[in-house]
C-alpha cells in the first residue's frame, strides 16, 4: 500500500478526492429567465419567433435552467424552531415480502428526510453474503481500492491533530491523506486490525467489540496516547457487470424504486456510467472509518445497505437546513461542497438544526431522500453498498435542477449532467405530473434557445471561418464537461487540442481561449431539427401513471 507522502487537504466531490486546486475556476455570468417568457403552453412556433428576433452579433449568455428567474440560494431555516432536536429516525421494519413490494414503502420513504429500512434483506432473501470481504477477496483480489487515512475517534467529536495545543480542540474541518490497494491487501489489514484491536482491548468485557471496535479506552476524550490512524476503504467500483454479476443480479431482488437500474429511476436515463451513481459502489470499513457531511451529488437520493459484521452510526439533517450548515461550513473554514468536514453537533443544536442520529446494523437499508445531508462512522467492522436513485418527481427535479445552477455559481462541476439527462427523459418518459412536465419543458426549452443563438452568432460573426462538423454521439458516449470551468457542454462542443489530447470547451472559455476561436473545432452532436421534434413531441401525458414509452412488448 502506497500512502501519499504529504497529507493532502482532502475535499470531497462526486464520492472521488480532489485537492482544493480545483477551487480556482472562475464563477461565470448567467442571465435568467423572467416568469413571462416561459409557459407549457408556449408552442412551437412562438419559440421560432422568439429566437428570430434575438440579435447574434453577439455571444450568447449562458441560460439559466431555474424557472421564473429564480437565483438559486441556499435556503433560510423554517421560521418555527423545531420543538426537537434529536429527533426520533424514522424507521419501517418489514414481516413480509409484499410490504417490501408495495407502493406504500416508496411513499414512506420519499415523505422523510432520512429513513432505515430493516428486514428488507430478509424478507426478500438477499444473500448479503455476496458483498463480505471473504467473497470480494474470492471474486477479485486484485481490483482497486482507494484509501483514507483517518484518525480514530468518537463519532460526536473531530480533533484538529494538526494543532500542537492540548487539549485537542474539536473542530469541523476533517484532514485525511489517499492512497490506493487492492482489496486482497485492505481485507488483510481489516483482518489484522480486528485482531490488534481485540488484543488491545481484552481486558475489556464487552461482548460487543467482537463486531463493535471503538474501545472505551479510545473514547476518553481527555486522552489522545491511544488515538489510532486507521485505513477506511472507499469508493471500490462495483460497476463491470462482468466482474460483479453475480452480486449485480442479487441487487435486482430490491423493489423498483430502489434498484441501481430501473425506468423509473432518472438516473437510469443518463445512457452511460456515473461511477458510484448509478452503479454500486462498495466501502471497506473498520471501526471509526468516517464518510465526512454532504449531499449526493445533484441533491439525488442514495441506498446504503450494511453489509456486516458491524454496525454503522448515521447521522442526518433535513434538506431544508442545508443552507444553515452552509453557513456553519463558511464560519469554519470549510467548504460545503467540496470540502471535507464532520458537524460540531453542539454547533448545530445552537442553530436549532434537529439532527437525526442512528445505528444502521447488518442488513438494515438506509435510504436518504433528496439533498438530505449526512454524515457517517463505522462503529464495527463492516462493508457497505451504495448508490443513488432519482425518483421521477418535481421534487426530485427541481433540487436537482436547482444544485446544478448552484455548482454553477460557485463554481463546481455537477456530477449529474442534467441537460442532456432532460433530452433523454424527453425522449423516453412519458410525464403526467404538470409542475414536473412544465420543469422539463422549460429545460428543453432554454437548452435549444441557447443552441439556437449560439449558431446564429457563430454565423453571423465567423461566417465561415469556423468549420462547424457533425460528430453525432455514439452509444455510451459520455457526457462532455469544459475543461475550463468544468460545465456541462451539450451539443455544441469547442475542441481544442492538448498535449496532443482533444479537450472541451464551452463558449465562453472557448472565446477567452482565443477571441477569434482560432484553431477550434466546433462539432455538433444532434442535429437541431432532430431536438426541435423532441421538444415539440414531448406532452403532457394524461394517463393515470408516468410509463415508459418503450415499453417493451410481451
Ligand atoms: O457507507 C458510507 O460510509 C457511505 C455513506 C454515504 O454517504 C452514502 O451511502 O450516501
Ligand atoms: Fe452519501
Ligand atoms: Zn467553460
Amino acid at each position: 500500500m502506497h500512502a501519499t507522502k504529504t497529507p493532502i487537504d482532502i475535499i470531497r466531490i462526486d464520492k472521488r478526492l480532489l485537492t482544493t486546486d480545483h477551487l480556482s475556476i472562475k464563477t461565470k455570468y448567467i442571465k435568467t429567465e423572467p416568469i413571462a417568457s416561459f409557459s407549457s403552453d408556449k408552442n412551437f412556433n412562438d419559440f421560432q419567433k422568439l429566437i428570430k428576433c434575438s440579435p447574434a452579433i453577439v455571444p450568447p449568455t449562458a441560460v439559466s435552467y431555474l424557472p421564473d428567474g429564480r437565483i438559486p440560494t441556499p435556503p433560510q431555516p423554517p421560521k418555527c424552531t423545531p420543538f426537537d432536536l434529536k429527533p426520533t429516525t424514522p424507521t419501517i421494519v418489514l414481516e413480509t415480502r409484499q410490504e417490501a413490494l408495495s407502493g406504500e414503502l416508496q411513499q414512506y420513504c420519499l415523505s422523510q428526510p432520512i429513513c432505515v429500512i430493516r428486514g428488507l434483506s430478509n424478507v426478500l432473501k438477499l444473500d448479503l453474503g455476496l458483498f463480505s470481504t471473504k467473497t470480494l477477496i474470492e471474486t477479485e483480489p486484485e481490483h482497486q481500492i482507494e484509501v483514507r487515512m483517518q484518525r480514530q475517534q468518537p463519532s460526536d467529536v473531530n480533533f484538529d491533530f494538526s494543532s500542537t495545543t492540548m487539549p485537542l480542540k474539536n473542530v469541523w474541518k476533517c484532514e485525511s491523506s489517499r492512497s490506493f490497494t487492492t482489496i486482497a491487501k485492505y481485507a488483510q489489514y481489516q483482518a489484522y486490525s480486528y485482531h490488534d484491536m481485540c488484543k488491545d482491548d481484552s481486558n475489556e468485557s464487552s461482548t460487543n467489540n467482537l463486531t463493535n471496535g471503538i474501545s472505551k479506552k479510545n473514547s476518553n476524550r481527555n486522552s489522545t496516547a491511544c488515538i489510532r490512524t486507521i485505513k477506511f476503504g472507499t469508493n471500490v467500483d462495483l460497476s463491470d457487470e462482468k466482474k460483479w454479476s453475480v452480486q449485480l443480479a442479487e441487487l435486482n431482488k430490491l423493489p423498483l424504486f430502489l434498484r441501481v437500474q430501473s425506468t423509473g429511476n432518472i438516473l437510469s436515463h443518463i445512457g452511460h456510467t456515473i461511477l458510484g451513481m448509478n452503479s454500486v459502489q462498495l466501502y471497506m470499513k473498520v471501526p471509526g472509518s468516517r464518510t465526512p457531511g454532504h449531499q449526493e451529488n445533484n441533491n439525488f437520493c442514495a441506498a446504503n445497505i450494511n453489509i456486516g459484521p458491524g454496525d454503522c452510526e448515521w447521522f442526518a439533517v433535513d434538506f431544508q437546513y442545508w443552507g444553515v450548515i452552509h453557513t456553519l461550513c463558511e464560519k469554519n473554514g470549510v467548504n460545503f461542497l467540496v470540502g471535507s468536514w464532520w458537524p460540531i453537533l453542539e454547533d448545530l443544536y445552537n442553530a436549532h438544526v434537529p439532527v437525526y442520529r442512528f445505528i444502521q446494523k447488518p442488513g438494515d437499508l438506509v435510504f436518504v431522500n433528496t439533498g438530505c445531508v449526512h454524515w457517517v462512522q463505522a462503529i464495527g467492522w463492516c462493508n457497505n453498498i451504495a448508490w443513488n436513485v432519482g425518483p421521477l418527481t418535481y421534487t426530485q427535479y427541481y433540487a436537482a435542477i436547482e444544485r446544478y445552477e448552484w455548482n454553477k455559481l460557485n463554481p463546481c462541476k455537477s456530477i449529474v449532467p442534467v441537460i442532456h439527462l432532460t433530452w433523454n427523459i424527453a425522449r423516453n418518459i412519458r410525464v403526467n405530473d404538470r409542475k414536473l412536465f412544465d420543469l422539463i419543458k422549460f429545460i428543453l426549452y432554454q437548452s435549444l434557445k441557447y443552441i439556437q443563438s449560439l449558431l446564429s452568432y457563430l454565423e453571423e460573426t465567423f461566417d465561415d471561418n469556423i468549420p462547424i462538423r457533425k460528430q453525432l454521439r455514439t452509444t455510451n458516449e459520455p457526457v462532455h464537461y469544459c475543461i475550463t470551468c468544468e460545465c456541462e457542454v451539450f451539443n455544441i462542443l469547442f475542441v481544442t487540442e492538448l498535449d496532443r489530447k482533444h479537450v472541451v470547451r464551452c463558449l465562453d472559455c472557448a472565446l477567452l481561449h482565443n477571441k477569434q476561436l482560432e484553431n477550434i473545432v466546433v462539432l455538433y452532436q444532434f442535429i437541431l431539427d432532430d431536438l426541435k421534434a423532441i421538444y415539440e413531441q414531448f406532452q403532457l401525458c394524461f394517463m393515470p401513471t408516468s410509463n415508459h414509452k418503450k415499453q417493451i412488448e410481451p
